[in-house]
């Protein structure tokens, strides 16, 4: 298999939002941090007013996060989508071990990360990662707290059998792609008081404890502006 993205030109560029709220730019962005891959950030700050319109100037999903990368002499590729973003770095950078090593922990990191991308509606929907929101439970309806409970038991359930495996601190050994995906939920289950468990405990330390959480979240609390009510 070629790579025929890859050549000393190459400079990658990564559009996110918000850090307080953009779940989804947090990932690909802690997953490059994490990994010290080079790259340039751009912001692009949420604006409700117009749906975030000026998104389609950079991504034409009109969403974030987005890669665009750049080579001399080519045209620029841009990526939309958290986990294709992850996969092409996995390709690009093989030695940065963004998915496990064996080929069927290899397979499960991507069935938990891609469960993650498709799924846990309940709490992505009750439950918005909000970095500066102070640790409060939230006072759902029976049907959203039941939606809510059913996904952190099925997350927890990812993370035990992953770190009994592995040992930790991270879900297969070392910071990989699947953590990168679980990072924002980190926050929810914190912020919002979902578990108090070991197994979130120990994978909260681990994942906070990384430079590059430290560095998103301290620009998050700095970040001037509020889009939603963060008293929900
Ligand atoms: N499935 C996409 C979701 C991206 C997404 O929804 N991003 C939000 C920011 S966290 C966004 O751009 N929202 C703007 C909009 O929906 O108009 C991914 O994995 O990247």
């Amino acid at each position: 298999m070629t790579n025929s993205l890859k050549d000393d030109s190459m400079q990658l560029t990564l559009y996110i939002a918000n850090k307080n709220y953009s779940s989804w730019s947090f990932r690909p962005w802690i997953a490059l941090k994490a990994k010290g891959i080079p790259f340039t950030e751009h912001f692009l700050r949420f604006d409700e007013a117009t749906g975030h319109a000026h998104f389609i100037e950079y991504s034409p999903t009109k969403k974030v996060p987005a890669l665009k990368i750049e080579r001399d002499g080519k045209d620029p590729v841009i990526i939309c989508e958290s986990l294709a973003i992850l996969e092409v770095l996995a390709e690009l950078f093989p030695e940065a071990g963004l998915w496990p090593d064996d080929l069927i922990k290899r397979a499960e990191a991507r069935a938990f990360a891609s469960e993650m991308h498709g799924g846990f509606f309940g709490l992505r929907g009750s439950c918005p990662m909000n970095m500066r929101r102070p640790v409060k439970r939230l006072d759902l309806d029976p049907y959203s707290a039941a939606a809510v409970v059913k996904n952190v038991e099925r997350i927890e359930q990812i993370w035990r059998g992953c770190l009994d495996a592995s040992g930790g601190p991270f879900l297969y050994g070392s910071f990989g792609a699947v953590d990168a995906m679980f990072a924002p939920v980190i926050n929810r289950f914190e912020k919002y008081e979902l578990t108090d468990s070991q197994t979130f405990n120990a994978y909260r330390s681990a994942m906070k404890a990384l430079p590059a959480w430290k560095e998103w979240e301290k620009a998050a609390l700095e970040e001037p502006w509020i889009v939603e009510e963060d008293e929900a």
